[in-house]
């Protein structure tokens, strides 16, 4: 309908982008795909950052608001070890924070590009200053993973992204288990990309990482479609079961957030919006996100908006 206005589920933040690689205090190409977490009642991203070499590493902002005032610190917090790491050669991408309590540490799940691929790796961190690494825990391809907050049933369970080649090409969204967080296995496949005109057609992967609501987890997840001009970048949602988190209770149909400003649509990678963090106070979700792979942006929502979304969205997704 003409002049109609409908109420977006996600609401960008007036002062977007929020941080761009004139904020940073050392030569970066750009700034992008952030992790999210709140340390003593600070906002701290740990942000992907590229060299001018097309090397990324990762660097801790912090801000009382979550919005602005961001101290950055002036050189890389977590720099890919390539002679400790191999697998970290072509640097470390798209970190996905979850606070484990019964480790009372902060993991991060992030890509090591390898010679052979992307692959997940985990580390630990209690400061965001000092690090340990867990080492890879999927070989390549894979990306796109988080960890649960809590094991399930007896075990730690991670959210990834595999990629496979046959019978054509499909990168969908898996759940892997583990009893120490090295040793993963028990692998199921839990959402699939879907097929043709879909905006989710081509691939997918977990954005943020799941969020603990009463009616089950909450995915946020990013499905790309493909088009003459190039791909395009969108996010729809999920819940899982909360014991039984490869059952999926509902998935939007819809995508709920895509590219449409100008820092969304011009980049280094046009039609880009990649989250992967989120805090949330209450009902309240602050939602950060890579934008065109060239800056961060900001957009808040309300959890039971989503839940209320996701309710009226399909128990059965059509494919
Ligand atoms: C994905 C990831 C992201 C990136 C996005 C768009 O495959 O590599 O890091 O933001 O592509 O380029």
């Amino acid at each position: 309908m003409a002049g109609r206005v409908f109420h977006e589920l996600f609401c960008r933040h007036p002062d977007n982008p929020i941080l761009s690689v004139r904020d940073w205090p050392y030569r970066a190409n750009s700034v992008f795909n952030a992790a999210a977490a709140v340390v003593e009642g600070k906002t701290v991203l740990l942000v992907r950052v590229e060299d001018f070499r097309g090397i990324s590493h990762l660097t801790v902002a912090r801000s009382n608001d979550g919005i602005g005032g961001w101290q950055i610190d002036t050189s890389p917090t977590l720099a890919p070890d390539p002679m400790n790491h191999p697998e970290e050669i072509w640097g470390v991408e798209d970190p996905r924070l979850t606070w484990v309590g019964e480790l009372n540490s902060w993991l991060v799940a992030y890509t090591s590009y390898s010679r052979s691929g992307p692959l997940v790796s985990l580390a630990r961190t209690v400061d965001f200053r000092e690090f340990t690494r867990l080492g890879p825990v999927m070989p390549p391809e894979d990306k796109d993973a988080a960890l649960f907050p809590v094991r399930i049933e007896g075990r730690w369970a991670m959210l990834h992204r595999p990629v496979a080649k046959h019978p054509v090409m499909s990168a969908d969204i898996w759940i892997s288990y583990s009893p120490d967080l090295k040793h993963w296995g028990d692998h199921k496949e839990v959402i699939r990309a879907r097929q043709g005109a879909w905006w989710d057609a081509v691939k997918i992967g977990l954005s943020t990482p799941p969020l603990e609501t009463a009616e089950g987890w909450l995915i946020l997840y990013h499905g790309v479609r493909s088009t003459a001009s190039g791909a395009i970048y969108r996010l729809g949602m999920a819940l899982l079961d909360l014991e039984d988190p490869t059952r999926v209770i509902r998935r939007s149909d819809e995508w709920v957030f895509g590219p449409k400003t100008h820092y969304e649509r011009e980049g280094d990678v046009d039609d880009v919006v990649f989250p992967c963090g989120w805090t949330t106070v209450d009902n309240r979700i602050m939602m950060y996100y890579g934008a065109a792979d060239s800056c961060i942006a900001l957009a808040t929502a309300k959890v039971d908006e989503l839940l209320d979304f996701l309710r009226n969205s399909p128990q059965t997704p059509l494919q």
